[in-house]
This record gives C-alpha cells, sequence and structure tokens, in this order.
C-alpha cells in the first residue's frame, strides 16, 4: 500500500499524517487527561504533585510538562505488583510480567482499551514498513507475555496479512515454514536473525532466494554495520522497531521505507530527550535519554518516564509524509557505558569498527576483567570459514586491520581475539554480549 492512499483511508494509521496544529492539541489533551488521571487516581503521584504544588489544571501547554518530575523503573518497583495501576483490578484484561529484571519483575496492566491501544500502534507499525494482503510474516516472539507475538499477530490481523507463529528455539522448522510457506516477512531480534541467517546457509538455503523480503528487528541494540550487513546476506530489507513493556509493548515507533529513524506515535507516547545527567529536558535534534509519557493509557499512565535509551529526536519532514517526529537509531543506553583506563566506551562504537570490515561474521563478546589492578577490555570475534581456513598471513592482516580499527574509534588499543565460527553461543532471546568480570 503506498503513502498516498494510506493519507485518505480514515483508518488509526492516517493519525500518522496529522498537521502538526491537531497533533499538537491531540496531545495536550492526552497530556491533560493523564495528569489528571495520575492526581485522581495513584497516590504516588498525587503525593508527589502536592510536593511542587501542582495541580492538573495547571498544565496548559506542552512545555508545561518539563517541570514535572521524571520517573523510571524503580517507581514501578517500589509499588510491586499493583501500586501504580491508575483502574480497579476487575478493569484488567491481561498482565504482562517482564522477565528481563532479575528478581523482581515488573508488572503491567493492560484494560481492553489498553489492548486495544496496543493493536492500533502496531497496526500503524506495520503499515509503516508496507506489510498489507498477501504478506505471510513469520513470528519468532511466540505467545509468550514478551512483547511480540500477540501484538504482531493482532496487526497483521489489522492489515490483512497473515501470520505464522514459530517461537524461537526449533530453527529448522522456522527455516522450513520460511520456505515452505512462502514467509514474506519476518518479526525477531536482529541477533536471533542473524543465527537464521547462519543455519538457512549451512542448510544451503538462500534466504534471498525465497520471497522473504522485510524482517521488523527491535528489543535489542544494533548498528548501521549490521542493518548493511543482514540486508547484504538475505536480500531483505531490515526495519528497526522501538518498543518497551511497560509503555506499550513493541510499538512505540518504528522506521518507514525511507530507513532514516524510526516515527513515535507521538499522538499516544510523548517522547522528550533529557540531558541524563541533569534531568533539563533538551531541544530536537540533541542527543539524550528518551523521555516517554503516555497519553492515552488507562491502565498505567506513565509520567516522563526515563527509558535510560540514548537517541535524539529528528522533527524534520520526512519524505513518507508521516508528521510523526522520528527518533534516531539507539545509540546506546545510559548504563551500557563503560569507562576503560578513563576512557568512555560504548558497545555500539565496538560492533560498528568490527562490523566495518570484511571477514568478520555478526557474531562478538566484550569481556571487561581487572589485571593487575587495571580495568582491561577483550573483544572476541568470530570470523568466517574462508578467513579461518586461509594462510596464517590473511589472518594477521585482518588482526591488525580490526585492531587499527578498534582503535581509530574508541581512542584506546584493545585485546582483540579472532575466533572460530561457531565459538561464540547463540541466544534465543536479547543478545548478551558484555561480560563484565571486574571487581567490583
Ligand atoms: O524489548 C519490546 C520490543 C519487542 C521492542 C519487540 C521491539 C521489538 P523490553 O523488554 O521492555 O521491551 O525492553 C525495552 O529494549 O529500553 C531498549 O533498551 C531496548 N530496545 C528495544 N527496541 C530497541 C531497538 C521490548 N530498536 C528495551 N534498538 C529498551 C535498540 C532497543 N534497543
Amino acid at each position: 500500500m503506498t503513502d498516498r492512499k494510506l493519507k485518505s483511508t480514515p483508518t488509526a494509521a492516517s493519525r500518522d499524517f496529522m498537521a502538526p496544529e491537531p497533533l499538537r492539541s491531540l496531545q495536550l489533551a492526552g497530556l491533560q487527561d493523564t495528569v489528571t488521571r495520575l492526581c485522581a487516581d495513584v497516590a504516588l503521584f498525587r503525593d508527589r504533585f502536592r510536593k511542587i504544588s501542582f495541580a492538573p489544571g495547571d498544565l496548559k501547554t506542552l512545555d508545561d510538562l518539563a517541570a514535572l518530575p521524571l520517573m523510571g523503573k524503580n517507581e514501578l518497583l517500589d509499588n510491586y505488583p499493583y501500586g501504580l495501576l491508575a483502574v480497579p483490578l476487575t478493569d484488567l484484561v491481561r498482565l504482562h510480567v517482564s522477565g528481563e529484571t532479575a528478581g523482581q519483575p515488573l508488572i503491567t496492566g493492560y484494560t481492553r482499551r489498553d489492548l486495544e491501544l496496543r493493536s492500533e500502534v502496531m497496526e500503524r507499525c506495520f503499515r509503516c514498513t508496507g506489510v498489507g494482503p498477501g504478506d505471510i510474516i513469520l513470528d519468532v516472539s511466540g505467545y509468550s507475555l514478551f512483547p511480540g507475538g500477540f501484538e504482531d499477530s493482532s496487526a497483521a490481523e489489522a492489515v490483512g496479512a497473515a501470520v505464522i507463529s514459530a517461537p524461537a528455539g526449533d530453527v529448522a522448522r522456522q527455516l522450513m515454514l520460511l520456505k515452505d510457506l512462502g514467509a514474506t516477512g519476518i518479526c525477531a531480534t536482529p541477533g536471533y536473525f542473524n543465527f537464521l541467517l547462519e543455519q538457512a546457509g549451512e542448510t544451503g538455503l538462500e534466504l534471498r532466494d525465497l520471497p522473504l523480503r522485510l524482517g521488523i528487528f527491535g528489543a535489542e541494540p544494533w548498528t548501521e554495520e549490521m542493518r548493511r550487513r543482514i540486508e547484504a546476506a538475505s536480500g531483505i530489507k531490515a526495519y528497526d522497531i522501538y518498543g518497551r513493556s511497560e509503555i506499550i509493548g513493541s510499538g512505540i515507533g518504528i522506521e518507514c521505507g525511507n530507513q532514516c529513524g524510526m516515527h513515535v506515535f507521538e499522538d499516544r507516547f510523548y517522547p522528550e530527550i533529557i540531558d541524563p545527567g541533569t534531568g533539563r529536558a533538551l531541544p530536537d535534534g540533541e542527543p539524550g535519554e528518551l523521555v516517554l509519557t503516555t497519553l492515552a493509557r488507562p491502565a498505567l499512565p506513565l509520567l516522563r518516564y526515563r527509558t535510560g535509551d540514548v537517541t535524539r529526536i529528528i522533527a524534520a519532514p520526512c519524505a513518507c509524509g508521516r508528521t510523526l517526529r522520528r527518533i534516531e537509531r539507539i545509540s546506546s543506553r545510559t548504563d551500557d557505558r563503560f569507562i576503560i583506563r578513563g576512557v568512555n566506551i560504548f558497545p555500539a562504537q565496538i560492533e560498528a569498527a568490527l562490523l566495518a570490515v570484511d571477514g568478520t561474521l555478526p557474531h562478538y563478546n566484550i569481556v571487561l576483567y581487572s589485571e593487575n589492578g587495571r580495568d582491561e577490555i577483550e573483544v572476541d570475534v568470530e570470523i568466517t570459514e574462508a578467513v579461518f581456513s586461509d594462510r596464517i598471513r590473511t589472518l594477521e592482516a585482518l588482526q591488525h586491520r580490526l585492531s587499527g580499527e578498534l582503535e581509530q574509534a574508541l581512542g584506546l588499543r584493545v585485546k582483540l581475539k579472532l575466533v572460530a565460527p561457531h565459538t561464540i553461543q547463540r541466544g534465543e532471546g536479547k543478545t548478551r554480549r558484555v561480560f563484565d568480570h571486574r571487581r567490583k
């Protein structure tokens, strides 16, 4: 479906093309509703507002939001399990339990209206990538409570596509389904798709010879270099999708066909960028931490929720015609930076440097350790079978080249180990790449 057709379709997706003024009015109304409900129904916020002498009626413009307190995961954990719910338990029809947090999980409640919102934004996501009737989407999330499976299915139905649910793990079956059922799209983490690609190669299956034409990838950090690798190896177009369980699941924002940042469904989730150190709101275009406020979430309205994800807002118009502002690919997290010998290092810098060089595979580990009282870093990266079995001189040349790329990217020399294909463990969920063995 073309974007032009969408503009005249009175679906939720047409909200993607709203003129700026009605969009701002909608956002303001959503924001006013959120603060009113938080004040009336959630004790934590009532107290917080009282402390700063804020009454919901004081919020008159979108800019007034910046004066309200920030929150984060801790508030959810401290009020476990139901303390931040703004509706009676009897209104809930689903509970999402996050498995990512060690110990106490994060609980997200959904009323029927929350689920409708979730379906709506996922439908908009699928439309953004051009998925429509005739598409067959392989979804590897399964119908667990991990955001993914349920949402992808309802989105596929809404846009007239079909979904095959084939949970991660049984790779041979997934490849068989991709091939036999003529899947045209796949939803996965980029890490898991790399694993599928590798397994396909080993069984002599060329994904580029299949009808598969697009992938919707998210839930973990990945770089442009990784995208280039995926697209070149599989012949598909790889879309970045951003989500967060507590906010709604996977449909907060997604790229359109222009692949130049993820359109945020900002009529539903209001994005801000703050300086993570001071908490000060930053203007569009400046990099900082993404903060989200839900504008239409009955069960669990969240106000200025710190995501820890570092990005920037792109306000420039997009060629697709969507008026929704975009966020740039997530470059890092506020908590994934590590300091080695006084130098700040982000995992994405390492991935970009490794994948910029031919001969590497997209499987690597970053190991941090202490030696003689000094913090050290070792990067282990798999190399292709061809390089691995080539002459020692080829290996040495690759080692030299990669060390140089890393040194240039990071500003310090790191220990680099080239390892054989399949040495690094592949995961089924989010890919773990950093192993910190330093003494704390
Ligand atoms: O990962 C929801 C999701 C499911 C998103 C499927 C996309 C696809 P959580 O488990 O709560 O929710 O993890 C959210 O994952 O704060 C980011 O740090 C990271 N993340 C999610 N999408 C991306 C992305 C789901 N496209 C956390 N790029 C977020 C980089 C991402 N990081």
